[in-house]
């Protein structure tokens, strides 16, 4: 599938969300390519037909593009309960629906929204189902600054590979939150429960992109339509 292709697919996908959502709700703003499209879906219905509705972004960068295209925002200063999320994925699993999330760097600010939401919708391309998690991509661990050296040996001993993420000019990348990220390479996972428990115990970790029973359903965009993914 070329560039054009799967924008197309995530791009439908994007489209199928935003018709869920109704006048009245508080809506999780996800981030990522795919989630842009939404965002910009969202907008549009918002101008169309006078939707009443507030968001709550998961990233910086996705409450800038929201501002700009008009969609009024809110906090968890005034809304502690979100009606509904609308995230894309890095990973897909078929069947058990659990998630990979965090490539784009906003894992924390997604789980909080997202475990915060009555209902997680994720939108995706076809490339992002898999039969096992961890097939294609690795599992990105938000870490404190602090000592991350040591929370890398310690991610170190669940096996695979282990690397600290780079952002611009070779420095590490730092969330929204001001901590680090190790993508951490399992390879495909058998048991990713025991995989995020593990990650849960290490201290130093703040959150890990193991998405688990979270997503309520899941939007996979085609060339003509979409197909709904249910638990
Ligand atoms: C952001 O941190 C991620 O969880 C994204 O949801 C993920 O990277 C998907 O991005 P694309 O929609 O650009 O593939």
């Amino acid at each position: 599938m070329n560039q054009v292709e799967q924008n197309a697919e995530k791009k439908a996908a994007a489209d199928a969300a935003a018709k869920l959502v109704e006048t009245g709700m508080i809506v999780g703003l996800g981030t990522g390519s795919t989630a842009a499209f939404f965002i910009e879906a969202l907008a549009a219905r918002i101008a169309r037909e006078n939707l009443q509705i507030k968001g709550i972004p998961t990233s910086e960068r996705s409450g800038e593009l929201a501002k700009s295209l008009g969609i009024p925002l809110t906090s968890f200063a005034e809304n502690v309960r979100l009606d509904l999320t609308v995230d894309g994925a890095d990973e897909v699993e078929k069947g058990t629906l659990f998630l990979i999330k965090g490539h784009g760097g906003a894992l924390l600010r997604e789980k909080i929204v997202a475990t915060s939401s009555a209902r997680m919708v994720v939108i995706a391309d076809e490339t992002k189902v898999v039969e096992r998690l961890g097939t294609h991509e690795s599992v990105p661990v938000e870490v404190t600054q602090f000592g991350w050296q040591s929370t890398h040996m310690k991610l170190g001993k669940l096996g695979g590979t282990s690397s600290l993420r780079l952002g611009n000019a070779g420095k590490p990348y730092v969330t929204d939150g001001g901590n680090y990220i190790i993508d951490c390479n399992f390879g495909p996972m058998g048991n990713p429960k025991n995989f995020a428990e593990q990650l849960d115990s290490i201290v130093g970790v703040v959150e890990h992109g193991l998405f688990l029973g979270i997503a309520s359903e899941v939007l996979i965009g085609k060339q003509n339509g979409t197909t709904v993914l249910k638990p």
